[in-house]
This record gives structure tokens, sequence and C-alpha cells, in this order.
């Protein structure tokens, strides 16, 4: 497999893709609902899944697609060659705030991310990295990940874990957002992978994804020596949603001996 082809190709249908992204800024959104009445879906996030799919099955008819909006391939295994495509990540930040949204795009080969790109559509910041050759910001590389440590870092999370909920004891959460430096939330899991990956944050948690939410960010953040497991502190399933939990090294082993594995 040349790895360097298909990312090639992936970054033109990314930027192309994100140019119809910006145009529909200026024409009225067709917002619908999905499993609950937060969960929201556009005409967009529609339109770039199927011309990602478009794009992939001409050029690669033999490579597997996983799509958010439903419109690849039903997949019971990695096997192969697998696309994991989030069209929009950021769906809400997109429609109220049309920006802090990306397009999340991971390329697997067998369960191994091979590429990861994520485009910051706004902000034109493409974020991508193929395995083993560094990851890049545009065409800048990015430095390696230094270790800290929880009283120095800022932790990415949604409020919603720290209050009572049904994913995760809040009282696991409390101690953690206390300790530590600053609390970030940004709605969007790819770009909140991208902030650990360029350190303007240091460590991402969430009780709740699906594999396009984080397929892409965890080829880029291992590419820097960063750590990307559950919460629980395994690797991660390609294939079912779950908890994600991603940090610098170091404070990827403190917060999980120190914090989420404590005795309740
Ligand atoms: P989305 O915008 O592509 O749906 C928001 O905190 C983050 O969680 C976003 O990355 C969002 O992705 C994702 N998300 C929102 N609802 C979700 C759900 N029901 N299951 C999995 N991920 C979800
Ligand atoms: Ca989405």
């Amino acid at each position: 497999m040349i790895w360097e082809d298909i990312d090639i190709h992936a970054k033109e249908w990314v930027k192309e893709a994100g140019d119809r992204i910006r145009l529909s800024f200026e024409k009225t959104l067709n917002i619908e609902t999905k499993s609950n009445p937060n969960d929201l879906v556009t005409n967009i996030d529609k339109e770039i899944e199927q011309f990602f799919i478009h794009k992939i099955r001409s050029v690669y008819p033999d490579h597997k697609i996983m799509g958010e909006e439903g419109f690849g391939d039903e997949l019971k295994s990695l096997d192969g060659v697998v696309w994991l495509i989030d069209p929009i990540d950021g769906t809400m930040n997109f429609i109220h705030q049309q920006r802090n949204f990306a397009i999340s795009i991971g390329v697997y080969e067998n369960g191994v991310g091979q590429i990861g790109l994520i485009y910051d559509v706004v902000h034109n910041e493409l974020y991508h990295a193929i395995r083993g050759k560094g990851a890049y910001l545009n065409e800048n590389p990015l430095p390696l990940l230094k270790e800290t440590s929880v009283k120095e870092s800022i932790i990415a999370l949604n409020a919603t874990w720290v209050m009572e909920n049904h994913r995760i004891d809040h009282n696991l959460m409390i101690p953690l957002v206390r300790d530590a430096r600053g609390t970030r939330s940004y709605g969007t899991a790819a770009l909140e992978m991208v902030f650990v990956a360029t350190g303007r944050v240091d460590a991402y948690l969430s009780m709740r994804l699906s594999p396009w939410d984080f397929a892409a960010g965890a080829v880029i953040i291992e590419e820097l020596g960063g750590i990307v497991t559950n919460l629980e502190g395994e690797k991660l399933n390609f294939l079912s949603k779950g908890s994600l939990f991603t940090a610098k090294p170091g404070l990827h082993q403190q917060i999980l001996r120190d914090y989420l594995k404590k005795e309740q």
C-alpha cells in the first residue's frame, strides 16, 4: 500500500470539501435531529459524506468506508483498508457558530491507523499524519509532546461528565477538575484531539464517542508520542462507540493511576 498516494488524494478531497462547506455558509441549512433533540445533522453533513464516498469509490473501489451519516458500508470487521469519516465533527457548533468544527478522516489497515487528517475549515488549518512519518499543521512539522503533570495541565472535557451522569461516577471527575490548572470544552472531539496534539491542551476525555470522532486524532496524537486509550486505559475499539482518554505522556499515567482508578 502506498500511503503517500492515498494521503495526496485525501488531502485534495478534504480541501475541496472545505470549499463546499464554506460556500454553504451563504445558504440556508436544513437541520434535522437524530437520536435525540440535541443530536443534529444537516444537509451539508450528508452531502459532504456522500462527496467523500463518491471520490474514494472512484479511485479505491476495494477500500471500505465507515461514515457517521451511514452512506458508507456496514462494517463487521476492520479487515483491509477502511476509511473512517466524520464529514462535520462538531455539527452543533457548525450550526450555531459557523466555527469550531472540522472534517475528520482516518485511514486504517487491518485496524491499524495509517493516515489521520483533521481539517479546521474556517481557519484553513489541515492537521495530518502518516504513521511513522511525523505529524504536520499544513506544511509545518509538529514537535513531539513533552511530559507534564495534572497541576500544570489544561484538561478538555465536557461539563456533563462533572455532573451526575450515567456513564461515569462524577465523584472521580471532581478532584481532577479541582487539581488541574484549568479546563476547557470545545464541543468537537476532532479539534480537541488536535489541541492535545499541538499542546494547546494537555489531555482530553470523553465518555462516549464514535470511531469516526477519534480515528484521525488517534493517528496524529500517537505520531507525536501522546497516549490514546479509553477511560480504562485500554486500546481503543474502532468498531463501536466508547470512551476516549488522550493525554501527554506522564500525564496519562498520572490521571489513570491517581484519579480514574481510585477506590470508590
Ligand atoms: P459530532 O458533532 O460529529 O456529532 C461533542 O462533545 C462531540 O461529541 C463532537 O465531537 C460530536 O461529534 C460528538 N458527539 C455528539 N453526540 C454524540 C453521540 N450521541 N455519540 C457519539 N458522539 C457524539
Ligand atoms: Ca459529525
